[in-house]
């Protein structure tokens, strides 16, 4: 984050919106006068949007008033617009004549888009958001899983996870665009909240090209998908999925195997030489790591973790993150965040928790990485998505149980990744690492296409005013962004 000097001269992005004297230019647009209507809005974001307004020469009332010509809303309802609006002209005195423009956000972004305050279009106005009488149209799915809530278990799970081989196959011949038109057609099903019977419920769905509605329509016709089937059957797709399934081997790396002509398991380990240290561990334990880890276990995980941290540390802070953070019952892994409330007491503990698990005997492998803290900057601006934080990438084996015999039952192994957090970023980091990596893909264009905002792991940075902004919570984060708050369980993308 920014350094104590640098934080003071950003000034308060927290603080009330005080415009008027603080505007720092006369306004451009000398009819349109903007009121920010908080209560859904949020303090911080409030600010922001404020001086986001100030900074293109637009005027922005703090208080209501007569003057205000535009009344900007966000995340409210026509009817908690229109009660809004009845309450200010019951307290105006003398009675106001004229009534100003009742607006959703929309018309702000794009306004502020365009430099210029956009006309006001029906869309814009929460007056149009009052619901048609009639039969239910189709579901209405906003294009960006951000946008919207997605469960753990859903009516589509054939039909999504057909379109996730076909991604995952793309995705294995370095094909960025199909495995995104794949991935972004998965999700959007997945978000659906009953079962798609016919190929019509598909029309006006986002995302949902030719390709993605001949697959599903085949699906619902015959029961399986020939195009699905031969991939999955494909001794490329099965060598890939192998491969990428070893710890440490990423989609260029079993290419090539692939192309050198390796194809099991058994043929890497005649060819220790050409693998990494990670690597070999990974296929040292392929076996015992592709079993899932059970939500018990990776709790049991994170206790053990915890213990040391808090023995070392007094009051750090080890948090369960990844897929068991969004309900999953089992997963691939264990994601653990290391913080502490105070910040910088977190530097230099990973090593001292990783000594003592060691000597517990609970570790099998470990891979430290050193953070980069100025890394950690630039790469907020620039919106990579591997973070800059100090980690550890182990394999543990899984602790005994209470009560067990020393010595006893083979205990399993499994990988960890715990990951050190300063708590000025905690929040930024428990978005980025609850996932899911489709959710954390989507916020992130989202961010950058709709917000002009670049957003990671490390922090929200906006390029305009050249700052990092400040949140106190996965919530606020949400509406800073505009977006309504979605609780890890539905972030399942
Ligand atoms: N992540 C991300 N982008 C990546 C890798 C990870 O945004 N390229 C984030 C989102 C993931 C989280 O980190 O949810 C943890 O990564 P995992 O690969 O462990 O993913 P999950 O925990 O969701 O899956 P699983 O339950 O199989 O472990
Ligand atoms: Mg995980």
């Amino acid at each position: 984050m920014l350094p104590r000097r640098r934080r003071a001269r950003t000034g308060s992005p927290g603080g009330p919106a005080r415009p008027g004297p603080a505007c720092p230019c006369p306004p451009r647009f000398p009819g349109v006068a903007i009121h920010l209507a908080e209560p859904r809005m949020g303090r911080s974001r409030r600010a922001f949007l404020t001086r986001l307004a100030l900074s293109k020469g637009f005027r922005v009332l703090d208080a209501y008033s007569s003057e205000v010509t535009h009344v900007v809303m966000e995340q409210t309802s026509a009817e908690e617009a229109r009660c809004w609006q009845e309450r200010r002209a019951a307290a105006a005195s003398p009675p106001e004549c004229t009534s100003p423009e009742l607006l959703d956000i929309s018309w702000f972004t794009e306004s502020m888009a365009a430099g210029r305050p956009v006309p006001v279009e029906r869309r814009h106005r929460l007056e149009a958001a009052v619901p048609a009488k009639g039969p239910p149209g189709p579901v209405r799915v906003p294009p960006y899983a951000c946008q919207r809530p997605t469960p753990l278990t859903h009516p589509n799970t054939s039909l999504s996870e057909a379109l996730e081989v076909l991604a995952e196959a793309a995705g294995f011949e370095g094909s960025e665009g199909r495995f995104l038109s794949f991935r972004r057609a998965a999700a959007v099903l997945k978000a659906l909240p009953s079962q798609v019977t016919a190929p019509s419920q598909l029309q006006g769905l986002p995302h949902f090209g030719e390709h993605s509605c001949r697959v599903v329509q085949e699906l619902l016709e015959h029961g399986v998908c020939e195009e699905v089937e031969r991939v999955r059957r494909s001794e490329r797709y099965q060598t890939m999925k192998l491969f990428t399934g070893i710890f440490g081997v990423g989609v260029k790396t079993a290419d090539r195997w692939y192309r050198d002509g390796l194809r099991t398991l058994d043929s890497l380990h005649e060819q220790l030489q050409r693998l990494t240290q990670q690597q070999r561990a990974g296929l040292q334990h392929y076996h015992e790591l592709s079993i899932p880890v059970q939500r018990p276990e990776a709790e049991a995980l994170q206790q053990e973790v915890e213990a040391a941290a808090v023995d070392i540390l007094p009051g750090a802070t080890v948090t369960l993150v990844g897929g068991f953070q969004r309900g999953k019952l089992h997963g691939h892994d264990v994601d653990l965040l290391l913080s502490h409330p105070r910040e910088g007491l977190e530097a230099g503990l990973l090593p001292h928790v990783m000594r003592r698990l060691e000597r517990q005997g609970l570790v099998l492998y470990q891979q430290h990485h050193r953070g980069h803290p100025e890394d950690a900057r630039r790469r907020t601006r620039h919106s990579h998505t591997m973070d800059a934080f100090e980690r550890s990438f182990c394999i543990f084996c899984l602790p005994q149980p209470p009560g067990a015999a020393v010595g006893g039952a083979h205990r399993r192994a499994v990988r960890v990744d715990l990951v050190v957090v300063p708590v000025s970023q905690l929040p930024f980091a428990l978005l980025g690492w609850t996932g899911s990596k489709h959710f954390e893909r989507e916020l992130r264009l989202f961010s950058r296409k709709e917000r002009g905002l670049c957003l990671n792991s490390h922090g929200l940075f906006d390029p305009e005013q050249k700052m990092l902004l400040r949140v106190a919570s996965e919530e606020d984060l949400f509406r800073h962004l505009g977006l309504e708050y979605l609780p890890p369980e539905q972030r399942n993308a």
